[in-house]
């Protein structure tokens, strides 16, 4: 019964972090004064400031907000199926779902990245994490739409990711996870951890004319959870920091037993080396298997590769690269402050948090005041790293953002609030209360080297009483704070999609003037494209039709097709022939199995449909186009299989009678 006091104090605290007894604030409901609405309101007609791009948690999408409206303009779908973009349904997106396990039609998207140059901001690209199926996603900000999703090997729950060095160099996760190499016999016994498991660090290069990723490498680490990190900028640009948890390196009910030591660590990582010993030929080439997906604005349409090999340093043998050093207690948010000076470590079970100097790491570093080894890496002496902490902070620290003043803002899940403090002095300056437990929370540009304070975001867990109730389950809650003051002020809250995890608040002016309107149709080059009405046809081979079909306001070309026949594995391929600004055409046919198309101007997409019975099928466009939407329709014949009905086609015209004859 040695530990039997760890285990109850850490059972006690848990249970805080389980939302047993997390603080709800008093006064809950009037905590908004009157002035609040104003500063959030945005004029009808007028734009926001700001964009806020939030990841959707289980949902496997992003959305897209307003700040400081809270407006919701769109949801982007990433990870997941989405219907109302005909996302992971029409045959030209679904090649963006595929891995090496197949197609996944869902995952969990938990932290949002902006592109960077020079440190801030660059509005070109944003990325996402997949949790479950270790992917990273690259959205193109033209478009808000999912350009590029790369599959991660020898990773288990891709939770430390997407982080980016200050010029995009590259995209880095952290596996959660740790598990046996993918080339390695997994069918080992689960309480081999210890021995046979190991974690993996990917780095993601991205191109810096189109963004296209590739996994430049991997560091092979001791078996731990990876949970969060953050790149160094400025004086610590060409390092990478990495929170760890479950030290102890337990493999059941870590609740308890990844609870067991005082301090765990955070791994600081020098990636500037690590690319030098690539260089050098130090990493060893390991086959794998993972899906590199991704979707062309020319062709219309995703491809899927799966490649096969990986180049992986190994931490241990090339001496240099990782280093520990001790974080209280299981570590969750690992934050860079915008000098990159400050290394804040927020653990989760800490009453304190403690930051970091990358000064005195270096120097630490070079005097090797090392108190230890873990699995072959050093771990420098928790004094020697530290510059100081925060005493009496709050509850439950999580995530830490910076504003242009000179102040860090913490996320406090147990204690229900957010903690301003000063980088300098180390003292608490404001606190302001959350509805209720809040995880991540984002300032605008507050990961940056040059924030933009003004306004921060608060995403919570718990939302009980904030909102109109809807069944079981309530809708998250974003709360928007005007930090210009030297006071936080809460004014507005606002429902999200899915459940929030990290966000972004991104300068609408890097992203709005180059939003794409339409695509051009002279550089449509899908194989399945009609550049006009008169090179639309419906074409048999064998069992299958090709319908290459056109959209324009308000009719479909064609729009009677007869000569289907059961058994036919029908492919509309829908181009939208307008050139104009938000003019989608949908498509939908009955009993489509898959979804509905939404096309957009200049683009072609494609639905699959397998006719199910003889008969009449009505066909029309399901986005509200003009005053003659409701006539944007067709019908398709189906015969039985064998019929000699020959296959018609036509718009504004009937055949006569006779030719399109009667099934055999
Ligand atoms: S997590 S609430 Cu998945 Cu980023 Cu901290
Ligand atoms: Cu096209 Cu409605």
């Amino acid at each position: 019964m040695k530990n039997y006091k760890q285990i109850a104090v850490a059972v006690f605290a848990f249970s805080l972090l389980l939302g047993f007894s997390a603080c709800k604030p008093k006064n809950a409901g009037s905590a908004v004064s009157s002035d609040a609405a104003s500063k959030a309101y945005v004029a009808p007609g007028k734009y926001d400031e700001f964009y806020n791009f939030v990841s959707g948690g289980f949902s496997g999408q992003m959305s897209a907000y307003g700040i400081p409206s809270g407006r919701l303009l769109r949801v982007i779908p990433v990870f997941s199926v989405d219907p109302e973009k005909g996302y992971g349904y029409s045959e030209e997106t679904k090649p963006m779902l595929n891995t090496s396990h197949g197609f996944v039609p869902w995952d969990d998207l938990h932290h949002v990245q902006m592109s960077k140059t020079n440190g801030d901001y660059d509005g070109r690209w944003a990325f996402g994490n997949a949790n479950n199926t270790p992917r990273v996603a690259r959205i193109d900000l033209k478009t808000f739409r999912t350009a590029e999703i790369i599959e991660l090997p020898n990773s288990g729950g891709n939770h430390s990711s997407p982080f980016i060095t200050e010029n995009t160099e590259y995209v880095v996760a952290g596996t959660r996870f740790s598990v046996p190499p993918d080339d390695k016999n997994g069918d080992i016994p689960i309480n081999s951890y210890k021995q046979n498991f190991k974690g993996t660090l990917s780095f993601i290069s991205v191109a810096k004319e189109d963004g296209k990723m590739d996994i430049a490498f991997q560091i092979q680490c001791p078996g731990v959870n990876f949970d969060l990190s953050r790149a160094g900028k400025g004086v610590s640009h060409g390092w990478f920091f990495f929170s760890c948890y479950n030290t102890e390196q337990a493999n059941t009910l870590l609740e308890v037993n990844a609870s067991q030591k005082d301090k765990d660590f955070i791994m600081a990582v020098n990636w500037k080396k690590a690319e030098e010993y690539l260089k050098a030929g130090k990493g060893r080439k390991q086959s794998v298997r993972y899906a590199s997906n991704r979707y062309s604005d020319i062709t219309h349409s995703a491809t899927s590769e799966i490649k096969t090999e990986v180049t992986v340093l190994d931490a241990k043998d090339l001496k240099d690269i990782c280093y520990f050093f001790p974080c209280p207690k299981s570590p969750h948010g690992c934050d860079v402050s915008p000098t990159g000076e400050y290394i804040v470590g927020s653990g989760k079970l800490a009453a304190l948090i403690p930051v970091f100097s990358f000064d005195k790491l270096q120097k630490a570093i070079a005097a090797k005041d090392y108190i230890g080894e873990f699995d072959g890496i050093p771990i420098l002496k928790y004094e020697s790293v530290l510059y100081g902490e925060v005493k009496k902070p709050g509850l439950g620290p999580l995530h830490t953002e910076f504003d242009n003043n000179g102040n860090a803002y913490t996320s406090m899940f147990v204690s229900s609030e957010v903690v301003k403090w000063n980088i300098k002095d180390l003292k608490v300056v404001d606190r302001v209360p959350t509805y209720y437990s809040v995880g991540h929370l984002t300032v605008a540009h507050g990961d940056t080297k040059s924030p933009k304070g003004k306004y921060l975001v608060a995403y919570n867990k718990i939302t009980k009483d904030r909102y109109l109730p809807t069944g079981p389950e309530l809708s998250q809650s974003a709360q928007l704070y005007d930090i210009s003051g030297d006071k936080m002020q809460l004014i507005l809250d606002f429902p999200t999609i899915g459940e929030p995890h990290y966000a972004q608040i991104i300068s609408a002016d890097l992203i709005k003037n180059n939003s794409q309107k339409f695509f051009k149709m002279e550089e449509n080059k899908h194989p399945y494209f009609s550049n006009g009405e008169a090179t639309t046809k419906v074409v048999r081979e064998g069992n299958k039709v090709h319908i290459y079909m056109t959209a324009i306001r308000s009719h479909l070309t064609p729009d009677n097709i007869e000569g289907i026949r059961m058994g036919d594995e029908v492919y509309f391929h829908v181009t939208n022939l307008e050139q104009d600004w938000d003019v989608p055409h949908g498509f939908a046919v009955k009993g489509a199995a898959n979804a509905e198309l939404l096309i957009m101007p200049g683009e072609t997409q494609t639905l699959k449909w397998y006719p199910t019975k003889v008969g009449i099928y009505p066909m029309y466009c399901t986005d509200f186009c003009s005053a003659l939407h409701q006539e944007m329709t067709g019908y398709i014949r189906v015969s039985p299989a064998g019929s000699n009905v020959p296959l018609l086609f036509s718009t504004g015209k009937n055949y006569p009678v006779s030719d399109t004859a009667k099934a055999k």
